[in-house]
């Protein structure tokens, strides 16, 4: 009897364990107190502050990146919980794991610290909390930190340090024998691949147990296929203390590639003598072998694959980096969809939903820690580095679709020789230590840096020390001209290759800026429209697809991203995604689908911009005629507008231009083209405004305009309801346009350009206010009798001197002795209306006579009121 009933228990625990999958694995993301600011007495229970309820993800700069402010906050940010922790086992161990707060996080359980501080805002940590849990309810505190360390990297860079728990907090609950969660990197099972071919892959596991020093345990490694065959079993007897190893092979592996990423699973269990499972954890595996060669290029199973992706970063507009997985995953989707190969996850470790999406997707991916523009310059800042590496390769070791780790990104950026000889030595050695610990801790893959500088800087400081190179080249549009990115390019690889012939060629970020609110016809570099970064990056796409000595390369970026610092088209944004920060697609986002993407595929280039406008292409006509261009992967495509057929053209390198009769309302674009044997076909409705040439036309007659004084560019307001400001042209008779003066220009490099990139206060049109006539004598409108609304839209950026000036409409002063520094303070944009009326035949003149220094006029609107 008694027996039965032990041998009862016994089944039924057994039964318990398999059914629970043995490790307890929960979130704990929800309602979380939260604190902003320091906490001097955080135990103290009369310290009385007003907490918060938040979620995690969570960031406390959500809003700092919204406002007009520059800076955002860095300092202390407090987290607490109160929870009863689920008894799952006896003894149970309990850990909390991070996948990320940035940057330094303490933990503190029932008024105790638990374990160091975690330093780095970008990798995963776990912490062994049980001896500090008690029955019942449990306070658990977390402070973060955000404040800039001169011990951490990153310590400058083109990208914000958002702080704040920012990504998924877990609650792991094991049995006291387990798989270790609480070490550097958080995981326990290192999966490596010494050989693998056609015929025999050998796999070799290192798994690292806490075990008690009695009793006999084995390691059962237990490989799945697809399909949930067992494909091996393999058990290992562990020692005390003794990390084991399992060994096996598999014949006729199915490999993993970018084209077929076939993913086996291998599930890794503890088990006694008679199988009783104490813990279990899995992992996909990928089989597959590569090599990099600086000639042929790279090479995945023997087969050479050119690879072909984009840089991502972690954050979504209006989120900070507090971002959700289905976020990450869709990232991943669209990156799929736009048929790249190849990610770089930069500048540092991010969310586990990447790597996840990027194995089972086929994405041959880079890591790399936030070494970006300096080093942490000190002892403690180069071991921090380290540990930091240490803790990204080790969590991140499993994912086949990883082939190189990145130690860093433009180190060279703050110059080493102007900031000393200290730094210059920490420097230095940092580069060594982590070109040593990469190979220490992974031989199966390449260690790799990224600089911007000629090879030859990184060569005499002697830190070109990684297996591969890869270099940041902005040409077309920081430095050089579009027409020549692939004289630059070609160039560019052969000095690299002549300094190192077997150092593979990685172009790790190349791009343009593009505001989706910009738009040209006449794309000039640095002007931010989408149109110039869809000429960029067909240019550039050109020549790497041509050459094979450029074995990888990156798009920057796939989306747009936040920069607390930048000052471009849009404040505090990045502008160079392919996508927006809130994941709008760009035209050179459809480029690439088309020249990468394995399906059938057309697209309307430019289907985003739906609120157009131009001005009638002769007195009193009823259209204008304005270029659509195709972007498709099939022989040719013929487009009908407003139902008419345009004829057929064929593409050229996957794109084709059609000048179309807009008219003034509703114009429907639809094209058709035919891929494999599959017609494909997209449509864009376009809400068109047509603008008499002659403004007193009497079959359109003039109603409303909006211009970009000193501009090439349209610009479509995106938090009014789409309107739309057009460029600006000189006065024509019968027209409107500005009687002298010059656009603005860039005094730097940038020579093709016009505007100045600062950050405009007191409105989101930058744009608009950045781009102006200056030195102009006057505005004209020959527009009819009637009662009209004046609008100008001024200001003072980047101007030398005192400037004053009086504006007069028709001859009657409207603002007396205007000085806009003076009067509204530095790079504020000011916006004035009149209403005039016009009695005569003469239209609309104003006057711009400047009293000091010179005039200037960044954006004009008239409106006919009646
Ligand atoms: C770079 C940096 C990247 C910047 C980018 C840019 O070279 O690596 O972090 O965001 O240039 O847009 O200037
Ligand atoms: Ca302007």
């Amino acid at each position: 009897m008694i027996k039965k009933n032990l041998l009862l228990l016994f089944l039924s625990v057994a039964f318990l364990a398999s059914a629970q999958n043995i490790r307890h694995i929960e979130t704990i993301n929800d309602s979380w107190s939260f604190y902003k600011g320091k906490i001097e007495k955080p135990f103290d229970s009369n310290t009385k502050l007003e907490w918060e309820k938040v979620t995690i993800p969570h960031s406390w700069n959500t809003q700092d990146i919204l406002d007009d402010k520059d800076g955002y906050y860095r300092g202390e940010g407090w987290y607490k919980k109160t929870m009863t922790i689920p008894q799952v086992y006896e003894n149970q161990q309990v850990f909390l794991f991070f996948e990320a707060a940035n940057q330094v996080t303490s933990l503190f359980v029932n008024g105790k610290p638990v374990g160091e501080d975690h330093i780095g805002g970008y990798t995963s940590f776990a912490r062994d909390i049980t001896s500090s849990l008690k029955e019942g309810k449990n306070e658990i505190i977390v402070r973060v930190d955000n404040a800039h360390n001169d011990e951490i990297v990153p310590q400058s860079a083109d990208f914000s340090f958002y702080g704040g728990i920012y990504r998924d907090v877990h609650l792991i609950i094991t049995k006291p024998i387990h798989f270790e969660v609480a070490n550097l990197g958080a995981n326990a099972i290192f999966i490596r691949t010494p050989e693998v071919s056609k015929n025999l892959a050998k796999v070799s596991i290192q798994s690292k147990l806490k075990r008690p020093k009695k009793g006999t345990y084995y390691v059962k490694q237990t490989l799945l296929d697809l399909d949930n065959n067992v494909v091996k079993v393999v058990k290992t007897k562990s020692k005390f203390s003794k990390d084991v190893f399992s060994n096996f092979s598999v014949d006729n592996p199915k490999l993993w590639s970018p084209d077929n990423p076939y993913l086996y699973r291998l599930i890794t269990e503890i088990v006694d003598r008679k199988g009783i499972i104490f813990d279990r954890v899995e992992n996909p595996l990928g089989l597959r072998w590569f090599s990099f060669d600086a000639k042929k290029g790279f090479f995945i199973n023997g087969k050479q694959t050119k690879l072909l992706g984009t840089c991502r970063h972690q954050d979504f507009y209006g989120k900070a980096n507090a971002v959700s997985d289905e976020v990450h995953r869709n990232d991943m989707k669209l990156l799929k969809e736009m048929g790249s190969n190849f990610l770089r996850i930069a500048h540092y470790p991010q969310d586990p939903a990447i790597l996840e999406m990027c194995n089972k997707m086929g994405f041959v991916a880079t890591l790399e820690i936030p070494f970006v523009d300096k080093a942490a310059a000190n002892e403690k800042g180069k071991q921090n580095s380290i540990n930091m590496l240490k803790e990204a390769i080790r969590f991140n070791y499993n994912n086949p679709a990883i082939v190189a780790w990145n130690l860093g990104n433009e180190t060279t950026m703050k110059a080493p020789s102007k900031l000393g000889e200290e730094y210059t030595k920490h420097f230095i050695e940092t580069h060594k230590a982590l070109a040593k610990t990469i190979k220490e801790e992974d031989k199966t893959r390449s260690s790799y840096s990224v600089f911007f500088r000629e090879p030859a800087y990184q060569d005499k400081l002697g830190i070109r020390l990684t297996e591969l190179v890869g270099y940041n080249k902005y040409y077309g549009w920081y430095i050089e001209e579009l027409e020549d990115i692939d004289k630059n390019l070609r160039s560019l690889v052969k000095r690299t290759l002549e300094i190192n012939p077997d150092k593979p060629f990685i172009l790790s970020e190349y791009g343009g800026g593009a505001d989706p609110r910009i738009r040209s016809y006449n794309p000039t570099r640095f002007d931010f429209s989408v149109d110039y970064q869809f000429l960029l990056h067909k240019a550039y796409m050109k020549t790497i697809l041509n050459m094979p000595e450029i074995v990888g390369a990156n798009v920057w970026n796939y989306a747009d991203f936040q920069v607390e610092h930048r000052k471009d088209a849009v404040p505090h944004i990045n502008n160079k995604g392919l996508v927006s920060a809130s994941r709008e697609k760009k035209d050179a986002y459809y480029f690439y689908q088309a020249v990468l993407g394995k399906k059938p595929f057309v697209a309307i280039a430019s289907k985003g911009w739906t609120k157009r406008s131009g001005i009638a292409d002769n007195q009193g006509g009823s259209f204008t005629k304005q270029p659509i261009t195709v972007v498709g992967n099939g022989k040719n495509v013929e487009l009908f507008f407003n139902g008419n057929s345009q004829g057929k053209q064929t593409f050229d390198f996957s794109t084709a231009t059609f000048n179309v009769p807009f008219k003034q309302g509703q114009n429907l674009v639809e094209v058709v083209s035919e891929k494999d044997g599959k017609k494909i076909k997209d449509f864009a409705i376009i809400d068109f405004t047509l603008q008499p040439k002659n403004l007193k036309s009497k079959i359109n007659p003039f109603k409303e305009i909006a211009i970009n004084v000193g501009s090439y560019c349209y610009f479509i307001e995106e938090d009014n309801v789409g309107y739309l400001w057009m460029p600006d042209k000189a006065y024509e008779k019968g027209g409107f346009g500005y009687v002298d003066g010059d656009y603005l220009r860039f005094k730097s490099k940038r020579r093709n350009n016009v505007g100045v990139d600062v950050s405009v206060k007191g409105t989101k049109n930058d744009p608009i206010f950045q781009t102006q006539v200056i030195g102009l004598k006057a505005y004209k409108f020959d527009v009819p009798k009637g009662t009209y609304e004046l609008s100008l839209s001024l200001a003072e950026l980047k101007s030398r001197g005192e400037n004053v000036m009086d504006i007069f409409v028709n001859n009657k002063k409207v603002w007396e002795n205007l000085n806009l520094k003076k009067e509204y303070g530095k790079d504020r944009g000011v916006t004035k209306r009149f209403l005039i009326s016009v009695d005569d035949d003469n239209g609309i003149t104003i006057d711009f006579k400047a009293t000091k220094g010179k005039t200037r006029l960044s954006g004009i609107k008239l409106r006919k009121v009646n």
